[in-house]
């Protein structure tokens, strides 16, 4: 089974099961499908949504310094590399020949960012069409492979360093992500080192708007969940009786995103056999995005098995790099 055709079976699981819990949900990974990943982009270019530009500056400014933490590194992981930018803006602040794996479940995403580090000459891009977690153990297993060659050649087995940006970790909830910091730490060598970018809690305006932006990108980003549905398994949501609802949730420090039904209607999903009755106002939820504190991120790394080596935060946008090294 290849990873598109596992990703397509657990879409229509995961409708039927999540679509039937009370409050309704979707996993908010299923709203990056072609349509989806377009609007994301587009939503990063945003004057409103500042996370990709605030982590952008960081890495521009600190790269230098991120590599001066890293002798001997020869492997770069990145899990979700989006369009590439990122990991391009980082290496530019090396000349030491490097491997970067790319890991998604999106064979178009690889594609997009194995283009844009193209031009990189020192860095070997590998990409691995896989869940985050079986892309980590292949990685692994690869690494060791060939550390174990080289270093009977040289003596000398390099490091990798582990990143994960743009605040993608925001998009799991507690015990998924501490579940994900583990996974990374058990894969990793002691000395390996591991980046984090992570958006920080901020004033609430700042936050509805990031989410609920005037232009409307986020509304059509949220609902393209249900124009998917429609396409992929036959279902027959009106968009127009859906609206986008952000909304803040301080107790549990996220952002929330809904699909909100306007009216009373019924919804059938051909391909599942499901039919739904939507109350009027009654939300299905869609995504949620935590937001942190900086002291908040190096307990995570702690707890997963990681010491912090350095924290650069964005002031004018609040959101927080963390370059943390495996301690055993
Ligand atoms: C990809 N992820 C970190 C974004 C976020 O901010 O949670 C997705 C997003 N949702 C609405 N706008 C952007």
């Amino acid at each position: 089974m290849t990873p598109s055709t596992i990703a397509r079976s657990s879409f229509a699981d995961d409708v039927r099961h999540y679509l039937q819990l009370r409050p309704r949900q979707l996993p908010s990974q299923y709203l990056y499908d072609t349509l989806g990943s377009a609007l994301f982009d587009a939503i990063c270019e945003l004057p409103w949504y500042r996370i990709t530009r605030a982590e952008s500056r960081l890495l521009a400014r600190h790269r230098e310094q991120i590599f001066s933490h890293l002798p001997g590194l020869m492997n770069i992981v990145e899990l979700g590399p989006g369009d590439g930018r990122k990991l391009r803006t980082l290496v530019e602040g090396t000349t030491e020949p490097l491997t970067a794996h790319l890991v998604d479940v999106s064979a178009g995403a690889l594609a997009r960012a194995a283009h844009t580090l193209s031009d990189a000459l020192h860095i070997d891009v590998v990409t691995h069409e896989a869940s985050f977690e079986s892309g980590l153990d292949t990685i692994a297993r690869e690494i060791r492979r060939s550390a174990a060659a080289d270093a009977t050649a040289t003596g000398s087995a390099g490091r990798t360093l582990v990143l994960f940006l743009g605040s993608n970790i925001g998009n799991f909830d507690p015990p998924a992500s501490a579940a994900l910091l583990d996974r990374i730490a058990a894969v990793l060598q002691r000395g390996d080192a591991f980046l984090l970018g992570a958006d920080l809690v901020k004033p609430e305006r700042d936050l509805l708007i990031a989410y609920d932006d005037p232009l409307g990108v986020s509304a059509a980003f949220n609902l393209n969940v249900l124009l998917r549905i429609n396409r992929e398994l036959g279902g027959n949501f009106d968009l127009r009786g859906f609206r986008h609802r952000a909304a803040w949730n301080a107790a549990l420090s996220r952002m929330e995103m809904f699909a909100v039904s306007t009216r009373r209607q019924h919804v059938r999903i051909e391909a599942l056999g499901l039919q739904l009755d939507l109350e009027e106002r009654e939300p299905i939820w869609t995504e949620s995005s935590y937001k942190y504190t900086a002291e908040g991120l190096i307990d995570q790394l702690e707890n997963a098995g990681f010491e912090t080596v350095a924290q650069w935060i964005d002031r004018e946008d609040p959101f927080a790099l963390t370059l943390a090294r495996k301690r055993t």
